[in-house]
């Protein structure tokens, strides 16, 4: 309770931050981000996501957080924009935050206030987001995607999602999640896994990117199957946009 307390007055004082982690192509030119929650303590520590973000989903403050973290990721775009680098950025959107009634609305409004390219904006949803009500929640995807947004599955092959799905949602990308790409290239099973996704993504048309890529021989075995997409801490961990932004303008 004293968490949840606390997280929503970090909100409202404005000492929440959004960090970007750099996603990189097979020649590893920055392609794209995405962008990380993050609350900073006064003492210098960072409570980490996965402490803070269940909490907000608990407590339903995640509906004003996801709100204020669409409006980051807008002001992001247009930032990148400006400094030359455009380039689109992925953004977290909790089932909670997406199953609320007025999501389309809030969308359609961040992205009129701030003048942010719909294009440039990718959501990142769960498979936990079609354990029910499937045929509402692609019905609002589809919503979303004629207003150009595109769809990214995140942590794809750990839920519990019938592949149905797949055929049926305007999905732009799937996501391998981290642990699959652990255990690559040494693990037979995982490269067999990690394989048959990016064949499969392959014939469904769809992008993939790969998670949590800590190692040059993860990285060769992915570009060898045609992923098309890396991130990890081989390249980047997440940071300021400040940061990213200098980074890339050094590298040119
Ligand atoms: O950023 P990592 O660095 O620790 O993130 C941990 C978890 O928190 C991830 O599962 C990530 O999807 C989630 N997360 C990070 N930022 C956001 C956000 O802005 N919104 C939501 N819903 N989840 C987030
Ligand atoms: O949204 P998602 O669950 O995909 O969040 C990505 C999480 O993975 C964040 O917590 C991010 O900080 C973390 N992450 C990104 N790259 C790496 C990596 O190379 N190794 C590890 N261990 N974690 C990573
Ligand atoms: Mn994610
Ligand atoms: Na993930």
């Amino acid at each position: 309770l004293t968490l949840e307390r606390d997280l929503a007055a970090a909100l409202a004082a404005g000492e929440l931050q959004m960090h970007v982690q750099a996603q990189v192509d097979r020649t590893g030119r920055t392609v794209g981000g995405e962008l990380l929650m993050r609350w900073p303590l006064a003492g210098g520590d960072m409570v980490p996501p996965n402490v803070f973000i269940p909490v907000a989903e608990e407590s339903g403050l995640i509906v004003e957080l996801g709100a204020w973290a669409l409006r980051q990721a807008c002001e992001a775009v247009l930032r990148l924009a400006q400094a030359g680098m455009a380039m689109p950025l992925s953004v977290n959107v909790s089932p909670t935050q997406f199953r609320q009634a007025d999501f389309v609305e809030v969308v359609q409004r961040t992205l009129a206030d701030t003048g942010a390219p719909a294009a440039m904006l990718v959501l990142e949803v769960t498979e936990g987001l079609l354990i029910d009500k499937m045929d509402e929640t692609i019905a609002r995807m589809h919503q979303l995607a004629a207003l150009g947004l595109r769809f990214s599955i995140d942590d794809f092959g750990t839920g519990y999602s019938s592949l149905a799905y797949l055929k049926k949602m305007p999905l732009y990308e799937l996501k391998i999640d981290r642990s699959f790409i652990m255990d690559t290239p040494d693990d037979a099973n995982s490269r067999a896994l990690v394989q048959s996704i990016l064949a499969m993504a392959g014939h469904l048309g769809l992008r993939v990117v790969a998670e949590g890529v800590e190692t040059q021989a993860q990285a060769d075995f992915l570009i060898a199957n045609a992923c098309a997409c890396m991130q990890g801490y081989l390249y980047a961990r997440p940071m300021p946009l400040a940061a990213l932004i200098e980074r890339l303008q050094s590298n040119t």
